[in-house]
């Protein structure tokens, strides 16, 4: 299939890592679009108006390698084969988004194991391509993206780990101004660092607009005493002002609820429910609402893979049936077109609990359709 993005960009260079030599293909703006949207957004960065929360640093592209030379299978895994961040700083090279894992699962109320997730996603995410169809953009000519690697972790402390978290945000902020992070977990209380870093950055004085796609709202109160678990963490970041919870949107939640007061705190404050079946019967119409609502406001996305339906999504700790299919799932995050996103989480993926991968490789996907929706603002 000529001409659709699969072939080699650009110039060659190579790349040393401690188990191979691998052959690196550059990408860079300017050398590749050609067509709609991505070239009108392309020629904007060029000319540098860059508007609203948008990093000022230039786009370089990110370097990747050439898979029909060096095969997905070999080499050390990094988030969908993006180079390492150590790498990208070697070369001076600014930086659009940092990827990085948080092995923590100390927050969960049933079922633990999601601290397995980070090293899962990223064997998985070794299938993951660079060019999408739907919105024809290459999100490495586009973004400089990174593996940060893994943040340092407080296994037994939800609130120590989120400190910790959050320590190691600031310290990648700090060497790369702009810069936007996806954390990859660990349980649902990996978001509340996140949230935190990013609104710091990108808050604007208010909190963050949310959505967040999930089979539980995560806004309980206190589990066993404990107010840092991972179905508190929305809670927290509300009450802590990162999250604007009027500028919130839920989408896929599902019962059955341990009681009919568990929607109180999310409705008292006026988040946006889209329950699953809202959502399958005319969600997009919603989120386009929701969207509008927001005006030019950054927006952070929230994941928690358990919004997927157990059938297609098992390797999760709090499995609920009755969720999005994988399709679904991709189409909701597609219908965020257009927004700038602040920064992102994908969170709760279990390996032990999944079968084949395609947890893993689901999460993965989720990551590569939130960088598209940066690429193509670009
Ligand atoms: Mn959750």
């Amino acid at each position: 299939m000529p001409g659709w993005g699969t072939g080699r960009g650009g110039g060659l260079a190579s790349w040393r890592n401690p188990t191979d030599i691998m052959i690196f293909e550059t990408t860079g703006i300017g050398k590749r679009y050609t067509r709609g949207m991505a070239k009108r957004s392309q020629d904007r960065v060029l000319r540098g108006k860059t508007t609203g929360t948008r990093s000022r640093q230039s786009a370089t592209g990110t370097m990747l390698p050439d898979a029909r030379r060096s095969p997905r299978f070999a080499g050390i895994p990094t988030f969908c084969r993006y180079p390492r961040i150590e790498d990208v700083e070697a070369r001076g090279q600014a930086l659009d988004w940092a990827i990085y894992g948080v092995p923590y699962d100390g927050g969960v109320t049933y079922r633990p194991g999601a601290r397995f997730g980070p090293r899962a996603i990223r064997v998985e995410s070794q299938y993951v391509k660079r060019y999408s169809i739907e919105y024809d953009v290459d999100v490495t000519e586009v973004l400089s993206i990174a593996d940060a690697g893994d943040a340092p972790v407080a296994p037994y402390s939800a609130e120590g780990n989120a400190r910790v978290q959050a320590e190691f945000c600031r310290g990648v902020q700090e060497r790369h101004p702009g810069v936007r992070l996806l954390a990859v977990g660990g349980d649902h209380t990996v978001a509340y660092a996140n949230l935190l870093a990013t609104h710091e950055r990108f808050g604007a004085g208010q909190g963050l607009a949310l959505v967040h796609f999930d089979s539980h709202l995560d806004t309980v109160d206190a589990v066993w005493d404990e107010r840092w678990g991972h179905a508190s963490v929305f809670r927290r970041a509300i009450e802590a002002g990162t999250v604007d919870p009027q500028a919130m949107l839920s989408i896929g939640i599902k019962g059955p609820l341990n009681s009919r007061d568990d929607l109180a705190f999310a409705r008292d404050r006026g988040v946006t429910v889209l329950t699953a079946e809202q959502f399958r019967a005319g969600g997009k119409v919603a989120v386009r609402a929701f969207l509008k609502r927001m005006g030019r406001r950054p927006v952070y996305v929230t994941f928690d893979i358990d919004c997927v339906d157990p059938a297609f999504a098992p390797g999760t700790g709090t499995p609920s049936v009755g969720g999005l299919t994988s399709s679904e799932a991709l189409q909701a995050i597609r219908s965020l077109g257009g927004i700038d996103l602040a920064g992102a989480d994908v969170v709760e993926v279990l390996p032990d609990r999944d079968v084949a991968g395609i947890t893993s490789l689901m999460a993965a996907h989720v990551i590569f359709e939130l960088l598209c929706l940066s690429a193509i603002r670009r």
